[in-house]
């Protein structure tokens, strides 16, 4: 056991039982029930700051965070600058005061776009952003196999068919699916065919669900990656015309920010919980930035008006934090060139620890 600055434990190497044990403070959860495909564990009763999501097969307190700096996917440059704004805003310095131990793996390497044709008009830089993508996956499932919490920094947001990828592969691997939760302004499920602007940025939620090119969807040589009906979309406020048919052809089930406006947030919540955990492992959270309205999130690729004040972001993620099943998480589509003193940068971090377990008390 190794003491740091702050005086949390760093404790490798330990289940949820052992480290509630050595932090002297004893598990209040319960085990769920037996043969149920659940990660929860006894989670830790308060710990200073918060309470890390408990996972029962994963380190509660282990994060790895790998940065995935591509803005291949997108015309407007900027947010592969996102992974190192986002560390500038003192992510693993914060995850530390909560609790956690964050190992920070680094960035995943991706070619630069000066250096290379566009390719296919209809999905820009497509065998550029497959490769990264190929190898985010190896790196999240390698996390998870060492029983970490990956957390992963973008990038735009086509860096998710790498990351669910990765995340669904693990999951396969031990006989069980995962859920999905994506919340975002935009639906992000476009396909090559219908996308006006050939950016895969617009792509990557079809691609998870098993729509559109065979360079994305089948990664590992299966797909979908995630069963549609185990996917939710919150907070949708743009969708382009063709894309609203791939909505509904799907069966994903989406929440725009109307049904937020007339059901509250908790409500809409609680169904997407419930559809991305029914008989899942817990589910996978793509987090776009643009989600949350751009007077408190203005540096992201796509700005967006109308959408959620800076109070419903938080609350999305403490929901999410006591729900419990959350096994992994990305935060994409942070863009400090348009972004006004990092503070967009500085939200995701909060939107991090909150989901992550820090309290107002
Ligand atoms: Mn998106």
């Amino acid at each position: 056991m190794e003491l740091v600055e702050s005086g949390h434990a760093i404790l490798e190497g330990l289940s949820g039982t052992a480290y509630c044990a050595l932090v002297g403070r004893g598990p209040t959860g319960t085990r769920p029930a037996a043969g149920r495909a659940a990660l929860q564990a006894p989670p830790c009763d308060k710990l200073v700051h918060g309470t890390p999501p408990p996972y029962t097969d994963m380190h509660p307190s282990h994060i790895a965070i790998i940065g995935a700096p591509l803005d291949l996917g997108q015309g407007r440059r900027g947010v592969d600058m996102g992974p190192s704004a986002i560390r500038v805003a003192n992510l693993n310095r914060r995850l530390l005061d909560i609790g956690y131990h964050a190992d920070d793996l680094g960035n995943v390497p991706v070619d630069q776009p000066e250096s290379l044709p566009e390719g296919p008009a209809r999905a820009k830089y497509l065998p550029q952003i497959a490769l990264a993508c190929k190898r985010l996956a190896l790196m999240v499932d390698g996390a998870l196999t060492k029983k970490k919490v990956p957390l992963v920094l973008g990038g735009d947001h086509s860096v998710a068919v790498g990351t669910v990828a990765g995340v669904s592969r693990y999951f396969r691997r031990k006989k069980q699916e995962i859920g999905l939760i994506w919340i975002d302004a935009h639906a992000d499920m476009n396909t090559p065919e219908s996308s006006p602007s050939g950016n895969v940025h617009g792509m990557p939620l079809a691609c998870c669900v098993g729509l559109g090119p065979p360079e994305l969807t089948n990664l590992f040589g299966y797909a979908p990656k995630v069963n549609p009906r185990k996917t939710v979309l919150v907070g949708l406020r743009d969708v382009d015309a063709l894309e609203r048919g791939h909505v509904r052809e799907t069966g994903v089930r989406a929440f725009t920010m109307r049904d937020i406006d007339e059901r509250g947030l908790r409500s809409v919540m609680d169904e997407a919980f419930r559809i991305a955990t029914e008989d899942t492992a817990g589910f996978h959270l793509s987090f776009d930035m643009d989600w949350i309205d751009p007077q408190f999130a203005p540096g992201v690729g796509t700005p967006v008006r109308g959408g959620a004040t800076y109070r419903e972001a938080h609350l999305a993620m403490e929901l999410i934090c006591d729900n419990g099943r959350m096994v992994s998480m990305e935060v994409v589509e942070v863009n400090p060139v348009i972004d006004e003193m990092n503070r967009t940068a500085d939200l995701a971090v909060e939107v991090i620890l909150s989901a992550m377990g820090k309290k107002i008390l």
